[in-house]
């Protein structure tokens, strides 16, 4: 210890110089070397027992993948690619990443000779950048599902006035959209402007799309234009590990995806590509697919540094849990949830974006019910439900967008099945005809937000609903570690 750091140890009062000797040695509980932070997250832990989650996006990981997630492998260096790397002391580390590749590999039932992955991004959102950083040049052209129609910032958002996305600062972007009277995606309308636009990369992938990907209409664009076919499965990736929808595998060059929505990892992201055989040319040679060595660049050395290792093995621990029946009995479920509740919403004369779900989420349109998904997002917060407010078509801004996206996956994780989720839309629906009620009193958003945590009518209604709603779902169980 410096002659400095041991003065300012020594002029700590006692207790302060006990916690920070444990904290030299590593050796005390987080409740005790650092009670503050132990309280907030004991706090979050209380929110999340005793709420709602209906954020599409969230999962609950399972203890494996948090004791995983806080393992020794937080400690180590491991830049480079197992049998490759810049620091010593890599065995065992190796062994993690390999086995990771490998079920990542099995989950999808990909054949190695044909598919590669790349298993350190540190989220969706790098990985996609990745992808773009490898196979395209600086201001080369993508298109992607449009954010206000359910594409992701990542898949090249821009807006009138700005590039608000990296992707559509450093690449071309052009955006494809819903066909507005059906709420699915116009094929037709992306082809014709593929044509037009000549996309290096075509997206196939969304954040706020409640029904299945025409992968092989994708495909035939792609081959048309020339352009390198891009799945995001970020939000599908556990229905498609369990074989209950329609794989991305089949079609596209390159798949990425998030590993904590459906498929229950942690937070990071995964980049699939194809390798080996791509076909012949006139001659009757062999061409290769070239993307491995592009895709594993552009992670690393591009753009990201020392692989998180404790994430990679929390992967390999959920890409394992993804091959069992029990995976595929709960993604069942989560569909299943995730229709009943859209039924239940429609027959309560909500609008329900294409009428229905394929997926593990529904998008709502609350514009006709006198509100908007800020205004409803905020109360159901006040009463433990967490949803988000997310843009539908022909919203203009994503602040105060007219609609809310709820998905199942996550209450699913607790074992709700359609008798909860049929209680789950009851509880919704009180919580927005509080909100419209409060929407009619209050003029502005600020307005609002005063109004629902004054003393009132309606705020003692949203007090009631929150009690019933924490003592249903603390009735159920949580994975995960006991106490974090
Ligand atoms: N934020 C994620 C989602 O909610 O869909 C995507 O990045």
């Amino acid at each position: 210890m410096s002659s400095n750091k041991l003065l300012q140890v020594l002029r700590l009062a006692p207790s302060s110089r006990l916690a920070v000797r444990s904290l030299w040695t590593g050796k005390s509980p987080l409740s005790e070397s650092d009670p503050e932070l132990y309280g907030i997250i004991k706090n979050e832990k209380k929110r999340q027992v005793e709420g709602l989650e209906l954020i599409a996006s969230e999962n609950f990981a399972s203890q494996a993948v948090m004791e995983a997630l806080g393992s020794c492998l937080t400690n180590k260096y491991s830049e480079g690619y197992p049998g490759a790397r810049y620091y010593g002391g890599n065995e065992f580390i190796d062994q993690v990443e390999r086995l990771c590749q490998q079920r990542s590999l099995e989950a999808y039932r990909l054949d190695p000779a044909k598919w590669g992955v790349n298993v350190q991004p540190y989220s969706g959102s790098p990985a996609n950048f990745e992808v773009f950083t490898g196979i395209l040049k600086p201001h080369d052209r993508i298109m992607g599902l449009d954010l206000p129609d359910g594409g992701h910032l990542t898949h090249g958002f821009q807006t009138d006035a700005k590039r608000i996305s990296a992707t559509s600062i450093f690449f071309e972007s052009m955006p494809y959209r819903l066909d507005p009277k059906t709420g699915y995606i116009d094929y037709d309308k992306m082809h014709e402007t593929a044509k037009l636009f000549r996309p290096k990369c075509l997206i196939a992938g969304t954040t706020a799309y409640s029904r299945l990907l025409d992968y092989k209409r994708y495909r035939q664009i792609c081959d048309d234009v020339g352009a390198v076919m891009l799945a995001d499965m970020a939000h599908i990736s556990g229905l498609v590990a369990a074989g209950i929808i329609p794989s991305p595998f089949e079609y596209a060059d390159i798949v990425t995806s998030t590993t904590h929505k459906t498929l229950r990892g942690p937070r990071a992201g995964v980049i699939f590509y194809r390798k080996g055989v791509k076909g012949q040319d006139k001659k009757g040679n062999d061409i290769m697919y070239d993307l491995e060595k592009k895709i594993n660049g552009a992670v690393f050395p591009s753009l990201q540094g020392g692989p998180h290792q404790h994430q990679i093995a929390a992967i390999a621990t959920a890409m394992l849990q993804a091959q069992s029946p029990e995976f595929k009995e709960y993604q069942l479920q989560v569909v299943a949830n995730a229709k009943l509740m859209a039924e239940e919403l429609v027959k309560k004369g909500y609008h329900v974006i294409s009428g229905g779900t394929d997926n593990h989420l529904i998008l709502m349109d609350l514009k006709p019910n006198g509100t908007d998904g800020t205004r409803v997002e905020r109360v159901l917060e006040l009463a433990s439900i967490s949803v988000n407010k997310n843009t539908t078509p022909g919203d203009k801004s994503a602040f105060t967008p007219g609609g809310l996206r709820i998905g199942t996956p996550a209450m699913t994780s607790r074992g709700f099945k359609e008798a909860e989720f049929k209680q789950v839309v009851d509880f919704l629906d009180e919580g927005v005809k509080i909100s419209a009620d409060m929407h009619q009193k209050t003029k502005t958003v600020k307005a609002f937000k005063e109004y629902v945590v004054q003393d009132n009518a309606d705020t003692a209604k949203v007090h009631s609903l929150r009690e019933r709603v924490e003592k249903f779902a603390s009735s159920f169980s949580m994975p995960g570690l006991e106490d974090r």
